[in-house]
């Protein structure tokens, strides 16, 4: 037997086994509820909280997520979401029910046949949302402003549901300075169109500048779970530009108004590829910002879908975009698995190192 083969079969054992103690965990788990009921949850064992939260929600009875078609009058928070460990984010519905499917297999949960996964959040038209056991997948749409609005309700959400320290993913496409179409990128740092490390919220006239930082042991930890051999394709760090515009702002020549020559565009793309840009996207810093305000774990992982030196339009086949977009789902569920199933004893949950936002 090849190195390859030895080494794949050796993890698929190591899968396995994790597999049986998860259900042995979980069918444990269920006893326990079944003879204790939910007074089994101490609520001390919750140490985590959300930093800056907004003390007026405490006065919202109930709290209405207008744009989730969710509520605190009509959903028991705690019963229905109080298990979720990783919250999912990706640009459409269609990817997201997608993920929620592929995630459910990954993840060792059965789905009957006859049972579909349904759009929790179907009614408001605006952000699809599944749930798939611990992990919720959600739709974000284009651009700092729609992702930040379903990230204020979710991460209301998975305050009422008093969820246990939630990590946060957004899994997309972007467009790659100098990488291969194809090549996943984990972001070390969000930059602003302006190549500032911070989102800006206009408060009362004033804009602030929130720090767009990320978990690094979290990015590590996701580019650790990468074999670009057995893979077929690169995972890189690096920083991603985060842009309010698919066109003008991220330097394109295709869009309906263009004010600079190829050559200026060629520079930008130089200048910015030397400070350690490797792609370009319209959310990490919304995403990155808005959950570091509130000092929860979040990681970007964005396959590239253009090389940007080479040219602007998309033109890469569907078929070949569609695989292209499994690949962050792919390492996000590996590391969903090693967290879940404890395979691998390397697993660092956080870092003193790490910057931790000041929680009031
Ligand atoms: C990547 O792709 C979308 C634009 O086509 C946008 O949501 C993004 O960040
Ligand atoms: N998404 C972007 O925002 N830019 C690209 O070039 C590709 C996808």
């Amino acid at each position: 037997m090849g190195e390859k083969c030895q080494k794949s079969v050796s993890k698929n054992v190591c899968d396995l086994k994790a597999m049986v103690n998860a259900q042995n965990r979980r069918i444990d788990e269920l006893i326990r509820y079944i003879k204790d009921g939910c007074s089994a949850v101490n609520p001390a064992d919750l140490n985590w909280t959300i930093c800056n939260l907004n003390p007026y929600i405490e006065c919202l009875n109930p709290d209405i997520l207008y744009h989730l078609t969710l509520d605190t009058k009509t959903t028991d928070f705690p019963k229905v979401f109080g298990d979720v460990r990783f919250v999912c984010l990706g640009g459409t519905g269609d990817r997201m029910n997608k993920f929620a499917n592929f995630i459910i297999g990954e993840i060792g949960l059965t789905l009957s046949m006859a049972v579909q996964l349904i759009d929790i959040s179907a009614g408001g038209h605006r952000y699809a949302l599944y749930k798939a056991g611990p992990v919720l997948c959600a739709s974000h749409g284009i651009g700092g402003p729609s992702i930040s609005i379903l990230l204020h309700e979710l991460i209301k959400l998975v305050y009422h549901a008093k969820c246990q320290d939630p990590v946060f993913f957004r899994l997309g496409t972007s467009g790659g300075i100098g990488l291969e179409p194809g090549t996943v990128v984990i972001t070390t740092q969000a930059l602003d169109s302006q190549l500032r490390p911070a989102y800006e919220v206009v408060v009362h006239t004033k804009p602030q500048l929130w720090p767009t930082t990320l978990n690094q042991t979290l990015a590590k930890e996701l580019s650790s779970l990468s074999d670009p051999c057995e893979d077929g394709y690169d995972t890189v760090l690096g920083k991603t530009l985060s842009a309010n515009d698919f066109y003008v702002e991220q330097s394109r020549l295709d869009g309906a108004f263009c004010m600079y020559t190829p050559q200026k565009k060629m520079c930008f793309l130089q200048q910015i590829s030397k400070m350690g840009v490797a792609n370009m996207e319209m959310e990490s810093t919304a995403f990155a910002a808005i959950l570091h305000q509130a000092g929860i774990r979040a990681a970007v992982v964005c396959v590239t879908i253009v090389n940007r030196n080479d040219g602007d339009q998309i033109d890469t086949p569907p078929d070949v975009l569609k695989q292209f977009d499994l690949r962050p789902q792919i390492l996000v569920a590996r590391y969903m698995r090693k967290v879940l199933f404890k395979c691998d004893e390397d697993i660092v949950e956080g870092c003193p190192c790490d910057p931790v936002p000041e929680c009031n």
